[in-house]
């Protein structure tokens, strides 16, 4: 029997317990004589999958990349070299990269000496004059309830502190850190008056924006004191910069979403937490006076410099190198290089599971299928959580029948499979695309005699998948697909999209667009930022300002041009001159803004960062940058120069990914 459910217009079709997939099946497709075997079921190969929910497949380690690439890229070079082809000096990150010593696998570094962490200040304890109430009352609190409660009068703003679980995890955690005094008494949270915290606190930041230049400048200096001291370590024979050596304050947690563990309490970092790593033959650093370190190790397989356990999820966190180090540096470039290798043997994976989902086996078809999503849609293969994120989020792997309905034909085209779900971090995946019949055929198979919330693919689950593309491709994981979708992507669009005429700010916006493009591709939306539409109206004023410079301006070349046809002297020539360079100068000011405003509104809703930091080969822009003689800052700034030095330096203009 068949449901048709009305409510979205009539267009989505529920299958109950008992329809077969034939019922979804159009007139047309229904009766059609099967001439592969794909319509008939498939051999029942295997009982579903047993499994726990989803693992995330950041988890899964490819075998890594060898040294080999390296070499052949080194060899290359030498050739070009003999050849005569001019090659761009070799600078740091280059060097780094190939004329290095390497060591044995796994090994990362022979010496490593830093300067341990930097911990957040202690508690101020708040002047007299700023009163806590309850029930009305003054009451004052002992220094660790106060600490805990400014915490919350700190976000009294916010939103959260109105959300029951926000409220009832701050109560829970706060409520520990009172004395057995303040827990007798303090017991509504309702009756708490954090006012003057909350004033007190925006005083004090109001405050900070009115520092004199000299209180500036003492905060700034202290702040180079301690990058000086902490911020570098020497790793082997390079120093290097640490990303993270200050440890975040304590405060309460707010997690994405609706996280279940907002409001707990992010406790203090102490010495004693931390787990220094570094070399044997290193100067260990000494722990704060009065304190001990966790433990000291000497791991040098691994590259983190300073560990900590957090309490929310119980999490681990690590102070590493600054993505701009060499280690860093590496990985990256490895990253792009494994897409690059994705690039030549593409065809033959896309034609294997072309071939697969005709296969006697489900397993194979569930596979085929799935790799299928991967490939066209960049979906992720598990569901990869936040570490402790409870959110039900799923990837390709983990989808279940509830997230996909099938349509036989859709806004003028067949075949159609709609998506919805919820994607890492919660993002929303709703998507409709056409797919190829045999596709389609086997989701309707892979759907029969399910439930809503069984799974989809009840024969897969990620680490079977990850194996899968270990035998397709050394070093081939989903996210591979994704980095190689979105940079050739983002190659082919800034070919078609870059006018060789254009200016300077047309060319970026024709840069921005094909970043766009990918990042809707990769479906990384956002909501549009709060302060959009002041910061759009803000534009259009200045917009409109401009206009009417523009319209004096030729107001005034016009009168001038009269004015010479009258005198025809010198003197009034320039005038017409210089009035018309004048009108130039506006038009290209305002070309610029509106430029920037079409920029801004075409941006709204994406998010250009993920894509640009994780997904995009660097050495495309920079190549591109290098080729149209853009300076690479208008399209990197500086936190993303540093992670991109290497590719800075070894892309030329004719870089082809
Ligand atoms: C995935 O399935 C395979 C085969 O049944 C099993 O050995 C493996 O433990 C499963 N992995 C997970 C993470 O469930
Ligand atoms: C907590 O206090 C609020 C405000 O005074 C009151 O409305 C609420 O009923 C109290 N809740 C309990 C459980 O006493
Ligand atoms: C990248 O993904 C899009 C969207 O599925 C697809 O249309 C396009 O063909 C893919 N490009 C390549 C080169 O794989
Ligand atoms: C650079 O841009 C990224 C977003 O892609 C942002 O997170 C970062 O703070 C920016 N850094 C600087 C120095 O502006
Ligand atoms: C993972 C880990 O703990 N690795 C090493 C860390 O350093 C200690 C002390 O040198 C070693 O015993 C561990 O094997």
């Amino acid at each position: 029997s068949l449901e048709v459910n009305l409510e979205d217009g009539g267009n989505v079709l529920y299958l109950n317990k008992q329809s077969s997939a034939s019922f979804l099946s159009p007139p047309r497709i229904k009766d059609e004589p099967d001439e592969d075997g794909y319509y008939a079921s498939p051999k029942e190969d295997s009982k579903p999958l047993k499994r726990p929910r989803e693992e995330d497949d950041e988890d899964y380690k490819p075998k890594k990349i060898k040294t080999e690439d390296i070499k052949k890229s080194k060899k290359r070079k030498q050739e070009e070299e003999e050849n005569g082809v001019l090659v761009v000096s070799c600078r740091t990150m280059k060097a780094n990269l190939w004329e290095e010593e390497r060591y044995p696998e796994g090994i990362k570094w022979k010496f490593l000496e830093h300067k341990g962490p930097v911990f957040a200040p202690p508690y101020e304890p708040l002047p007299e004059n700023v009163k806590f109430y309850y029930d009305g009352k003054v009451m004052k609190l002992s220094p660790k309830a106060e600490e805990v409660a400014t915490f919350f009068a700190k976000m009294l703003d916010h939103e959260y502190t109105t959300k029951d679980i926000f409220r009832k995890n701050f109560f829970k955690d706060w409520r520990k850190e009172m004395t057995s005094e303040e827990k007798s008494t303090i017991t509504n949270l309702s009756k708490c008056d954090f006012t003057q915290m909350s004033q007190y606190f925006k005083a004090q930041s109001e405050a900070r924006k009115q520092m004199s230049k000299e209180e500036k400048q003492k905060i700034k200096e202290e702040n180079e004191r301690l990058l000086k001291e902490y911020g570098f370590c020497i790793m082997d024979n390079h120093k290097e910069r640490i990303a993270n050596f200050k440890i975040e304050p304590p405060g309460l947690f707010r997690g994405r979403g609706n996280h279940p563990k907002m409001g707990m309490l992010k406790r203090r970092i102490m010495p004693e937490d931390i787990i220094i790593n570094c070399s044997k033959d290193s100067k260990v650093p000494p722990p704060p006076p009065g304190h001990k370190w966790k433990e000291v190790r000497h791991d040098n397989k691994v590259t983190w410099l300073v560990s900590w356990t957090e309490n929310i999820q119980g999490s681990i966190k690590y102070i590493m190198l600054n993505p701009s180090s060499r280690i860093k540096g590496e990985k990256d470039w490895q990253k792009y290089e494994t897409a690059r290798r994705l690039k030549k043997c593409v065809d033959k994976i896309r034609n294997q599971y072309r071939e697969d989902w005709k296969s006697k086996e489900m397993k194979v078809r569930q596979r085929a299928v799935a790799l299928y999503f991967i490939d066209k849609l960049a979906l992720r293969a598990g569901n990869e959580k936040e570490e402790g994120e409870t959110a039900d989020t799923v990837g390709c792997c983990s989808l279940r029948v509830e997230h996909i309905n099938l349509h036989p034909e859709l806004d003028g085209q067949e075949y159609m499979v709609e998506f919805d779900f919820l994607g890492k971090d919660s993002i929303r995946y709703y998507n409709k695309v056409p797919v190829e019949k045999r596709v389609f055929k086997n989701l309707q198979l892979f759907m029969e005699n399910k439930q809503p919330e069984d799974d989809l693919f009840d024969r897969l689950n990620t680490s079977i998948l990850n194996k899968h593309l270990q035998d397709l491709m050394e070093g081939l994981t989903a996210k591979v697909f994704r980095t190689y979708n979105a940079s050739i992507t983002l190659q082919q669009q800034l070919k078609e999209l870059t006018t060789p005429d254009d200016n300077i700010p047309a060319k970026i916006l024709s840069y921005n667009r094909a970043n766009r493009a990918v990042a809707i591709l990769c479906n990384h939306q956002r909501a549009p930022p709060k302060t959009f539409e002041k910061s759009m109206m803000n534009l259009q004023t200045k917009i409109d300002a401009k206009k009417d410079q523009l319209a004096d301006a030729r107001r005034e070349l016009k009168s001038a041009k009269a004015d010479a046809k009258v005198r025809r002297d010198e003197k009034s020539k320039k005038t017409v001159e210089s009035k018309k360079k004048a009108v130039q100068r506006i038009e290209e000011q305002l070309m610029k803004l509106e430029v920037q405003a079409t920029d801004r509104e075409e941006n709204k809703q994406i998010a250009l960062g993920t894509s640009k930091l994780n997904y995009l080969d660097p050495r495309i822009s920079v190549a591109w940058c290098k080729k149209w003689g853009i300076p690479v800052e208008k399209i990197y700034n500086k936190t993303q120069r540093e992670k991109f030095a290497w590719a800075i330096d070894m892309a030329e203009d004719d870089y082809e990914f």
